[in-house]
């Protein structure tokens, strides 16, 4: 389901092909809409029979649009709950932006609606607006392929991440909020980081940093584990466009390919100047686009998904036919460290085309906040409800200064809108575009973005737990 075959690939070629030779009424006519059915459905996790909710296409979990098609998707639900799907990172008319109440109301049981609107081209994902539904994985990879992808020689595999508990979504939460989420020893959150030595801000001097809030069950890549992990099927010396996207609800990952070269060459989506390595972490509704170049003789490559600042981990094999898979653990000896506490990683991300450069007409200081006792998150010391919002004018250059004086880590999405990251702690930078940046704990980050559709717009953690008790406000633009 998760893999497209360079087969499929060629297939789906000469597919656009016989449709550019149409006779014209055709082509005006569209192709029909695609279907997107919002499910339960049953995995195996580590033996045990889990049942979660999903979102099935046409050809299994997700959606995959060819370069120049259009969004057009009929979503149905068929959950015995009202739910509904957000775009993630996609600029939808905003009545399509898939929040509860804002503007449309949820889909009832067995509704169905349409979806219509020209999708950027990227590695995007789509999940519940309702935080416990996402947290149960209702949620998939949205791929849209450029152009450049079709024509590109090149196999395409997602890597598509998430957390899980068997417990309910209530039970979880209900165990973070009593404090006792974390196993790491401690009713604090597991994974303190004491050893801020080397940071250069000062304010974590003698600190201590929550990483993970909630010890899940099971840490699944393309809804396995490493006690059965998903094998790609991959040519020698071929090349990989491997796209990672970070759906877990609470959990950030590094991406360790192991001895096979990787070249990050987007992020959220968004082309960036290449960056070589073999380890690149995301938070939470994060993605990475990875080039990976296989070695001439045959082999299993590991890509793994660590989880900061503990041992668990996941992951799939590329293997060439007949290569020997070797068993993983799931836990690696030692803990991963934490995730981009001094911005090192984002540093490195320069857009390939930066903004437009013109004057600021308005700029906002938006302090991330909060406590896990009580567990409380909060945007400007409010949560939802008696947030205040921040505004702009349709048009308007707007730079936001993302200011964590909180304990966390805090990934904060942006809805309708893409930006560029221009500033990281007080620096100014030319970096990545993105839909959703990591704000690390006692940290500043700057983004600037043209206010787009007069219309009232989410702007929220993506830490489900942290959204489901409050981290939100609304980017509100006027006409
Ligand atoms: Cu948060």
């Amino acid at each position: 389901m998760n893999t497209i075959s360079r087969r499929g690939f060629l297939a789906a070629g000469a597919a656009m092909l016989a449709y550019s030779q149409l006779p014209k009424f055709a082509a005006a006519q569209g192709v029909a809409p695609l279907s997107l059915q919002a499910a339960t459905r049953t995995l195996d996790v580590d033996g045990r029979a889990a049942t979660v909710f999903g979102l099935a296409g046409p050809s299994g979990q997700g959606l995959v649009l060819d370069a120049g098609q259009r969004f057009r998707v009929d979503l149905t639900n068929n959950l015995d709950v009202s739910t509904i799907i957000h775009w993630h990172g996609q600029i939808p008319p905003n009545a399509q932006d898939g929040v509860p109440d804002l503007p449309l109301p949820m889909l009832a049981p067995g509704e169905t609606r349409s979806y219509d609107f020209e999708p950027l081209p990227g590695t995007f994902w789509m999940h519940s607006h309702v935080p416990i539904q996402e947290m149960q994985l209702l949620a998939a990879p949205l791929i849209v392929r450029s152009k450049e992808d079709l024509a590109a020689d090149r196999q395409e595999v997602v890597l598509f991440l998430h957390d899980f508990s068997f417990k309910t979504p209530q039970e979880v939460m209900a165990e973070i909020e009593e404090g006792h989420g974390g196993g790491h020893g401690g009713g604090h959150g597991g994974g303190h980081m004491s050893d801020m030595a080397g940071m250069d801000h000062g304010a974590m001097d003698g600190m201590a940093m929550d990483l993970n809030d909630y010890d899940w069950d099971a840490y699944l890549a393309n809804d396995r584990t490493l006690s059965d992990p998903e094998v790609v099927q991959v040519e020698r010396g071929g090349r990989i466009r491997l796209r990672v996207i970070n759906a877990a609800a609470a959990t950030v990952f590094w991406i360790e390919t192991g001895k096979a070269q990787a070249r990050l060459v987007a992020v959220d989506g968004h082309a960036i100047q290449p960056v070589q390595g073999t380890r690149f972490g995301l938070a939470m509704g994060q993605r990475l686009d990875l080039e990976i170049d296989l070695p001439q003789d045959g082999g299993a490559w590991p890509i793994l998904a660590l989880r900061e600042g503990a041992r668990e981990r996941t992951g799939l094999i590329l293997a060439t036919p007949g290569a020997e898979i070797r068993r993983i653990d799931t836990l690696a000896e030692t803990d991963a460290p934490a995730f981009d506490t001094d911005l090192s990683q984002e540093s490195r991300l320069i857009a390939l085309n930066a903004l437009t450069s013109r004057p600021v007409d308005r700029s906002h200081i938006v302090t991330l906040g909060g406590t896990m006792q009580p567990y409380v998150w909060t945007i400007d010391g409010a949560v939802w409800g008696q947030h205040r919002p921040v505004s702009a004018k349709s048009g308007e250059r707007v730079v936001l200064s993302f200011h964590n004086v909180s304990m966390m880590g805090h990934p904060m999405h942006l809805h309708g809108h893409v930006f560029q990251v221009v500033g990281l702690n007080g620096r100014a930078v030319s970096g990545a575009f993105r839909d959703t940046v990591y704000v690390p704990s006692m940290s500043k980050v700057d983004i600037a973005l043209d206010a787009g559709e007069a219309a009232r717009w989410m702007l929220h953690c993506h830490h489900m737990p942290h959204l489901e008790t409050g981290m939100m406000t609304e980017f509100a633009v006027s006409a």
